[in-house]
């Protein structure tokens, strides 16, 4: 990721062509529920159910938010989507057609069905902090999830106000594995503010959707980067310990030259609809030793002449990481 600060002209022209971007494909012969791309006219910003929030993109009212239903030929709508809407009375509509997806960003839901999170979507922070605790295998779940939708990812350690100096060697070894494997590695504040002025030069531009684990402070970071407070904040309580979300719908939010997607937190983060060759895959470092084990059906356990554990062997690959690696094969196994 380039390093490179940008002009305040630069993130504004950014902005407008990303505007411009906004492209979808033409209806297919079906008749199906693709709209074309003159007549897009909505984002949608938010879901609840059956119903969602559209953003006009009409440039006569662009900004208008409208509550619409959908047509029932159409699949399930997600915030990010684009969609074609009209009027149906006073403050309320109906979407008639849906444009492209670029790509869906989404999660299983305990019984392994994929629940759609964000739709076009160029990047997504994985934020997590000291408290709650971050656990590896939460991080590379998401990771092997991500890389699996080929989308950019940063890793947030939000909360740094909280750390002290010398006690967290535990916390920083496991995370000075990720920067050297090639993912950015952002440690802020949202309650001081420090690290985000780096951070927002990332997100220049693009459509950054916020995931992670309930209260590790997703929505406080929202409101820190905008120029006041949108997202509701909840409190870091007994209550959230036993599952209770403060965030309970995916939300797009416009902030100065970017937009970001807030996300309900998790406890779990399964990955039931992705099979091991694709765990495989989403751990960028072994892609180089694909296929290079001496047995084809390798399981980089015991076998000899594995190119896995030569790699680890040679400090290419790292233990904690390999780990992580077995556990997510193992549930898949036994979810
Ligand atoms: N000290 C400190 N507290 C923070 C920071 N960021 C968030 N918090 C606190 O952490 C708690 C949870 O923050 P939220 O922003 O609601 O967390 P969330 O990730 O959006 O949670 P869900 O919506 O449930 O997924 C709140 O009490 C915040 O004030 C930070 O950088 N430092
Ligand atoms: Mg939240
Ligand atoms: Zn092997």
């Amino acid at each position: 990721m380039s390093k490179r600060r940008l002009s305040k002209q630069q993130l504004a022209r950014i902005s407008d062509n990303q505007q411009n971007e906004l492209v979808v494909r033409k209806e297919d012969a079906s008749g199906n529920a693709n709209a074309s791309q003159n007549n897009c006219n909505g984002r949608i910003i938010s879901h609840f159910g059956q119903r969602v929030d559209v953003e006009s993109l009409d440039p006569r009212h662009k900004g208008r938010v409208i509550r619409c239903h959908q047509r029932a030929n159409l699949p399930r709508l997600v915030t990010g989507d684009l969609v074609v809407w009209e009027e149906e009375g006073a403050n309320s509509g109906v979407v008639l057609a849906q444009g492209e997806r670029r790509n869906l960003f989404g999660r299983p839901n305990a019984s392994g069905v994929l629940k759609p999170v964000a739709a076009n979507i160029d990047l997504v922070l994985v934020v997590f902090a000291s408290s709650p605790p971050p656990h590896m295998s939460l991080i590379d779940r998401y990771l092997v999830a991500i890389e699996n939708l080929n989308l950019q990812s940063i890793l947030i350690l939000n909360k740094s106000d909280l750390l002290q100096a010398g006690d967290h060697e535990d916390l920083d070894n496991m995370l000075s594995i990720y920067p050297k494997i090639g993912y950015p590695l952002y440690r802020v504040s949202a309650e001081d503010g420090s690290g985000l002025d780096q951070l927002e030069q990332s997100l220049a531009g693009k459509t950054t959707v916020l995931v992670g684990q309930s209260g590790v402070g997703k929505s406080s970071l929202i409101n820190r980067l905008g120029l006041e407070a949108v997202a509701e904040v909840g409190p870091l309580s007994q209550a959230r310990e036993k599952g209770m979300h403060t965030t309970t719908t995916s939300r797009l939010f416009h902030l100065k030259h970017f937009d970001l997607i807030d996300s309900p937190g998790i406890r779990e983060f399964g990955l039931g609809h992705i099979d091991p060759q694709q765990v495989f895959d989403g751990f960028i470092e072994f892609r180089p030793f694909s296929g290079h084990c001496k047995f084809r059906d390798c399981s980089h356990q015991t076998e000899p002449e594995c190119a896995i554990r030569l790699a680890l062997e040679r400090g290419e690959i790292s233990q904690e990481r390999l780990d992580s690696y077995f556990r997510i094969l193992e549930s898949l196994e036994n979810p």
